[in-house]
């Protein structure tokens, strides 16, 4: 009899164990990765700038020298053609980026590294368009650096020790962000949030990522910092 309790105790000990550890990290992200595009921009207080990104309506392309691959100009260019000038699904302007991953492990990313003040409050927005999704789908890929090279980006214990975790959720050390855009397919949708710039950061990478099977559209892109307050 007391060996069955003894038992009983250690299975629900194992069961306890493994509920926390499978649900400690992810939690947050349950909790933001809704139906609906989570917003934090109720703040009247504050007021934001011009747009810091170059070239955030996605109009101007060029064409990689020594290759037919187009890349946004001013974003900074990948050359694995999973990025596509596109006239027809276009949220503002003549034009909008395609985003379509051509095979396994082969990302479609748009990004740019822009400098931000820190302390400040900026504000991402962006629109996007879902035609196809499958399995990783698309996500944000935002993170923030000390200096503009790549090896400078923030950790994310420092960055989990800074925000809440809806923020958090948000801007990942690394370069994660939400782990999937909200999914509407065949219509624009609008991410838009607020977040502190960490007071470490000077940059400010505001990347999406697509991943392969899916294909999204994306214009309209901006980051503001807050002005007069
Ligand atoms: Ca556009």
């Amino acid at each position: 009899m007391k060996y069955n309790r003894h038992i009983f105790y250690y299975c629900l000990l194992v069961l306890v164990l493994t509920f926390s550890a499978c649900t400690q990290d992810d939690s947050a992200f349950d909790n933001i990765v809704s139906p609906s595009i989570h917003n934090n921009i109720e703040e009247p207080d504050v007021t934001f700038g011009d747009n810091i990104l170059k070239n955030g309506g996605l109009e101007e392309w060029n064409i990689l020298p020594n290759n037919s691959y187009d890349y946004i100009t001013d974003w900074i260019p990948h050359n694995n053609g999973n990025v596509k000038k596109n006239w027809e699904t276009v949220n503002e302007g003549k034009r909008s980026a395609k985003m379509q991953s051509l095979k396994t492990g082969s990302t479609a990313r748009v990004d740019q590294c822009i400098p931000v003040t820190p302390g400040n409050r900026i504000r991402i927005r962006f629109k996007y368009y879902v035609e196809l999704w499958k399995t990783n789908g698309a996500r944000t890929y935002c993170y923030f650096r000390t200096k503009a090279v790549e090896s400078s980006t923030i950790p994310t214990d420092e960055l989990k020790a800074f925000y809440n975790d809806n923020d958090y959720c948000i801007i990942r050390g690394g370069g994660y962000g939400l782990k999937y855009l909200p999914i509407n397919i065949g219509t624009w949708q609008t991410f838009d949030e607020i977040i502190t710039v960490p007071p470490t950061a000077n940059y400010f990478v505001f990347g999406i990522n697509s991943y392969y099977g899916t294909i999204i559209y994306v214009d309209d892109c901006y980051v503001g910092e807050e002005v007069g307050s």
